[in-house]
């Protein structure tokens, strides 16, 4: 019988060669713990994500609107779906995953403890939100463990749709009169800085990364896709017409990237500890839905059972 030692040697060879780990096959408890981990968090995020926009259907200013933000919001709780199920193949119930959301032991992202105030706050959430999930889920595409980069494949592609309904949005404000162009600019000041911090701490301040790039779990690191993130966004913003509120963002033409401001860290470590604005509302939503939904989850066991018997 080979050793535990052997065994994560060989694993991570395996890691090195970028094949991919599947369910069945023999992984570190450590690894196996980190993916859980994560892939719930994202899950979480995922669902409780739904909550900022879904205040905003019966807000929206044209039937097209809400349409596709009905659209948008449903993609987002499917995508909650694939991930709950690429966690499940660790060895956990979805069952134990959300009673951890609903007891306030499992994370999600700092980002949906904002409330949204205003129509432009969906085109706000679509611009930078969607689009700072794209650019950490695009690396997660590659990352080692196969059900988790299957599903960031599916996910990412509507993304994409997400982002440019948001990115749409602002442009139909900022086109408009000028009431709407500061609609848009305002909440552009008010997304800007809690889309960075979707990114997770500095490298130097993030205990899970380096072993997470090391088994290939993350591609790249928290500061390399804030990185690309301000890279991409910073032109956008400028087609727009809008100004991104950072008044030490320019380019910085000897590293060829956007030099930036520093992230208030207090703030972010308030909202992933459970103070943020909207943390309280958020779960208690949850868990009312939770409850309110019971029923329908009953009856649907009871129909699968009745047809297996
Ligand atoms: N918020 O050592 P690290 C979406 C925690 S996109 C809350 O850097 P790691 C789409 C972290 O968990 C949003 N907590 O950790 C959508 C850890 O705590 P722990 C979701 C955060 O895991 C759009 C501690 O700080 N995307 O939902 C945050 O290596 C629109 C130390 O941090 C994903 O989850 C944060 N921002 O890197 C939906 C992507 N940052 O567990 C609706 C997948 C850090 O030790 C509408 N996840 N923490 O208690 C990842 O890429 C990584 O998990 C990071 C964090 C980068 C988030």
């Amino acid at each position: 019988m080979k050793s535990i030692t052997q065994l994560e040697k060989e694993f991570q060879a395996r890691i090195d060669r970028d094949e991919k780990i599947e369910p069945k096959d023999w992984m570190p408890e450590a690894y196996r713990k980190t993916l859980i981990r994560q892939i719930s968090q994202h899950a979480h995020s995922e669902v409780v994500g739904m909550l900022p926009e879904g205040n905003w259907i019966t807000r929206a200013p044209s039937l097209r609107r809400k349409v596709a933000l009905l659209a948008k919001i449903q993609d987002e709780g499917g995508h909650g779906l694939y991930l709950y199920s690429a966690t499940e193949t660790l060895g956990i119930s979805r069952d134990e995953l959300v009673e951890q959301l609903h007891a306030g032991r499992a994370k999600y992202s700092s980002i949906f403890n904002y409330p949204a105030l205003t129509w432009a706050d969906m085109g706000s959430i679509g611009y930078l939100v969607d689009g700072a999930a794209i650019v950490n889920q695009v690396a997660l595409t590659r990352t080692s463990y196969g059900p988790y980069a299957r599903a960031m494949v599916r996910i990412c592609k509507e993304e994409s749709f997400h982002q440019r309904q948001g990115y749409e949005i602002l442009l139909t404000l900022c086109r408009g009169t000028e009431a709407q162009k500061q609609m848009a600019q305002e909440s552009l000041n008010r997304w800007w800085w809690p889309a960075l911090m979707m990114f997770g701490p500095h490298d130097k301040d993030s205990p899970h990364t380096a072993q997470s790039m090391k088994w290939k779990i993350k591609r790249k690191t928290n500061d390399e896709l804030r990185q690309y993130f301000v890279d991409m966004t910073v032109p956008q913003a400028k087609v727009l017409g809008l100004t991104i509120p950072d008044p030490d963002l320019k380019w910085n033409e000897e590293r060829g990237h956007y030099d930036f401001g520093e992230i208030n860290w207090d703030e972010f470590w308030k909202v992933v500890k459970g103070h943020g604005r909207c943390n309280k509302e958020r779960l208690d939503t949850r868990r009312k839905v939770s409850e309110e939904g019971a029923w329908v989850r009953d009856a649907a066991v009871a129909y699968a059972e009745k047809k297996a018997a």
